[in-house]
């Protein structure tokens, strides 16, 4: 049993020579752990992979991102972190999420540099669009990153642990499976204030989305494709109050408008949320394009992709054909985690994902074994 999994694993992940190694190598360096819990864990977080659609982006890559690029340094990297965030979404399904949209939020206004991880007054963590995103989810990056620290010592980036985190929680949740590059490295500081601005809206209409998307080289599939991941997690009332009452909106379906204005009539700490998928709130699936044939999408910017002509068609099809949404979402996602990207010398490995290593030094690294055995 446990050999055939290894043995179909190695088929379908193309790009990475021996998966198996990997698996045994999480087992091996998990030290703390039963080897035994390990294996079986390693077994079934493959299984996951196993029964997930697979889609083999073949796109050429920035410069100084590989598909192979910790073969040699941290081989066991992606098992860690499938592990992790296996455990993780067991006990609370809502990070799948949280890890989804820190993800985009990092990459999108100054490129995949973990810059939305880092802390402090300035950053990009007190800017507006980001005071709702989950700490449990910036929490479990870090963690992994101590974990992938003290396996091979500080070689692998923040960047590429959201990337690969983002990339598991989409297949845990029941996503498609792809290969991610990697090679990224961290930055220096947090995206400006102007560049976080840049990040849409959810009361944009389908034109100014577009035209957001395209200033980041992103083109309209990207665009309809992406937004699928609003097939999980949640949004806060304050930020779909603009289709409520007393504002008019018809392209919102009456009753669930109205479920949606009794439900944030009482709301005085803003903490009440609304599911973004109705239909399958935790699956990643396309039902979040049922949703849009319904008038049941969340945001403006949701429900516009169902009616707009230079959107409609696309995210039709994916309501239609689940294959085809994943496809399209996978090539998205692997141009996303490009954008913009710090490879070779450029940037830094930080040691901890909240600062910077410069800030980070002559504090206590203690939790970090990693450090102290590469020191
Ligand atoms: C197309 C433009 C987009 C807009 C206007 C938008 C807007 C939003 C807003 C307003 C929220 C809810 C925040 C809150 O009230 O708590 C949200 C949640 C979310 N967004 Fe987007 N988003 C967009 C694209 C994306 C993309 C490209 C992704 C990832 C590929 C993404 C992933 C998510 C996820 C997973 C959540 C749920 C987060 C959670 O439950 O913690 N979004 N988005
Ligand atoms: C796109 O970029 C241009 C040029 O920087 C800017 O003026 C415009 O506001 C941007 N559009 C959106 C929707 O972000
Ligand atoms: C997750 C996170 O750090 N969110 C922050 C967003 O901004 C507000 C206001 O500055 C902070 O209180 C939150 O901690």
């Amino acid at each position: 049993m446990m050999i055939a999994l290894f043995a179909r694993a190695s088929h379908t992940r193309a790009g990475s020579s021996d998966p198996s190694s990997s698996a045994y190598s999480v087992a091996s360096k998990m030290a703390n752990r039963s080897r035994a819990a390990a294996v079986v864990l390693a077994i079934s977080s493959l299984c996951a992979v196993l029964s997930s659609a697979t889609v083999t982006v073949n796109e050429p890559l920035a410069a100084g991102l590989s598909w192979s690029f910790y073969d040699a340094s941290c081989p066991s990297v992606e098992g860690i972190v499938r592990w992790h965030v296996t455990e993780a979404l067991r006990r609370d399904v809502g990070i799948a999420a949280g890890l989804i949209r820190i993800f985009f939020h990092d990459c999108f206004p100054q490129g995949c540099d973990a810059s939305l991880l880092l802390s402090g007054s300035s950053s990009e963590q007190s800017e507006l669009p980001n005071q709702t995103l989950r700490p449990e989810a910036l929490k479990l990056i870090d963690d992994i990153r101590a974990a992938v620290h003290s396996a091979c010592g500080p070689k692998v980036s923040c960047a590429d642990i959201t990337t690969l985190a983002t990339r598991d929680a989409v297949v845990a949740s029941g996503g498609p499976f792809f290969e991610v590059p990697l090679g990224r490295r961290d930055g220096f500081a947090p995206a400006s204030r102007d560049l976080v601005g840049t990040l849409p809206a959810p009361f944009s209409d389908v034109p100014t989305l577009i035209e957001s998307f395209k200033n980041r080289s992103l083109d309209t599939a990207d665009l309809v494709a992406l937004s699928g991941a609003h097939t999980v997690g949640r949004g806060h009332c304050g930020s779909f109050s603009d289709r409520l009452p007393p504002n008019a909106d018809d392209t919102i379906d009456p009753v669930f408008r109205q479920k949606l204005a009794a439900k944030c009539a009482n709301d005085p700490k803003g903490t009440v949320t609304q599911v973004l998928d109705v239909r399958t709130p935790n699956a990643f699936d396309n039902k979040y394009y049922f949703d849009l044939i319904a008038k049941q999408g969340l945001f403006k910017s949701d429900q516009g992709l169902m009616n707009h002509p230079a959107t409609k068609r696309m995210a039709t099809r994916f309501s239609l054909n689940q294959a085809a949404f994943f496809d399209q979402f996978s090539r998205s996602m692997v141009k996303m985690s490009q954008m913009d990207v710090l490879t070779g010398n450029a940037g830094e490995i930080r040691l901890n994902c909240a600062a910077r290593n410069s800030r980070v030094s002559g504090l206590d690294a203690a939790g970090d074994e990693g450090l102290a055995a590469d020191a």
